[in-house]
């Protein structure tokens, strides 16, 4: 893994507040209705994308995860604009408007995205990975999920499989504590997740997924045996979220406290003392960070805002990739 230098730290506290801003905007937009249907925010689990990237060659490791992933492929190298107007449903967005909040996806910079269906996309993750090792390219896939998803039948024959060929895949469960407002308590016997992995004797354990450093130590020793052959590696990243499952939860399931305590060891805040103790940069270099923040994601809004919706016949023209079908040509 590249050292964690003053460069780094910077970058993550800049890119993790980013992130964080860029969401509160889609909060806001969604309250004024233009952003509409689902939209699930990743507010307080930034850390866990932050130490990945660093740990990823970015050139061809490749990413899935579930909805909550509107960062993710910024991260990857997407352009924001393009996702804020996808989430806008705009001609302009990452899958010209059609996908929408819950299905961000970049093929050009190896993100997958974007799944609804809870655990559907560890088997899609798995096989990612069996593309890379049959068609003998040295790329990783980092496939994420949530705590709810790994009861989920498809988990298991994933892991079975990705052990049996020795997949270069990371499986990284984000437990946030909730499934909607179901926490891990109530759904499982075992609340230690990582454990799933000794059932399949597949390396495994937990890491705290609020600290950006561990985060990346721990997903660098994976993705390097992934890489040389080694095959998968289950890692379990302790977060949380700090807004509702969703926009429309009402959060009765936890207390205004539960949440503050987690506020504390908030990743960006804990980027930004060890910048401060370190003197990695002076006031003047932060408020400048957070003005280049403020400032790109007012640009993202306003590319999304101006940009057109889809043209009606778009409806069809995204459904069907053979030239001649369906065989009757349709007529708006
Ligand atoms: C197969 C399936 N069952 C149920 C749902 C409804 N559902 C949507 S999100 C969710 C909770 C998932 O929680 P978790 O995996 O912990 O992810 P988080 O939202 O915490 O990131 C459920 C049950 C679904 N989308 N798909
Ligand atoms: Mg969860």
């Amino acid at each position: 893994m590249e050292k964690i230098t003053k460069e780094v730290y910077l970058k993550w506290y800049e890119d993790m507040l980013f992130w964080r801003k860029f969401e509160d905007k889609l909060a806001a937009s969604y309250i004024q209705q233009k952003v509409r249907g689902f939209l699930h925010l990743y507010n307080g689990q930034e850390a866990v994308l932050a130490g990945a990237l660093h740990a990823m060659d970015l050139t061809k490791d490749r990413m899935i995860t579930a909805y909550r992933n509107h960062v993710q492929p910024i991260g990857m190298g997407e352009d924001p604009k393009k996702v804020m107007a996808e989430l806008y449903g705009k001609v302009t967005g990452t899958s010209k408007g059609m996908g929408g909040s819950m299905h961000i996806f970049s093929k050009e910079h190896r993100f997958y995205g974007g799944h609804g269906i809870v655990g559907g996309q560890i088997p899609l993750g798995a096989g990612l990975a069996f593309a890379d090792k049959y068609f003998k390219r040295d790329s990783v896939t980092i496939c994420y999920m949530g705590d709810g998803a790994v009861r989920q039948g498809s988990l298991h024959e994933s892991f079975n499989l990705a052990m049996l060929w020795k997949l270069p895949v990371v499986f990284v469960c984000e437990n946030n504590g909730y499934a909607m407002g179901t926490s891990v308590a109530r759904t499982s016997h075992s609340t230690e997740i990582w454990k799933l992995g000794l059932g399949y004797e597949m390396p495994c354990g937990p890491v705290d997924g609020m600290d950006p450093v561990t985060v990346a130590k721990e997903m660098s020793k994976a993705i390097e045996r992934a890489r040389t052959g080694g095959g998968p590696t289950f890692l379990e990243m302790k977060t949380y979220r700090y807004r509702g499952h969703s926009m429309s939860d009402a959060q009765s399931y936890r207390t205004k406290e539960e949440v503050e305590e987690y506020k504390k060891i908030d990743p960006i805040t804990q980027v930004l003392e060890i910048i401060k103790e370190n003197d990695y940069a002076t006031e003047e270099d932060i408020k400048a960070i957070d003005k280049r923040v403020k400032d790109l994601v007012t640009e993202c809004e306003k590319f999304a805002d101006e940009s057109e919706y889809p043209p009606i016949n778009q409806l069809y023209d995204m459904v069907y990739d053979q030239e001649d079908y369906p065989f009757v040509q349709h007529k708006i």
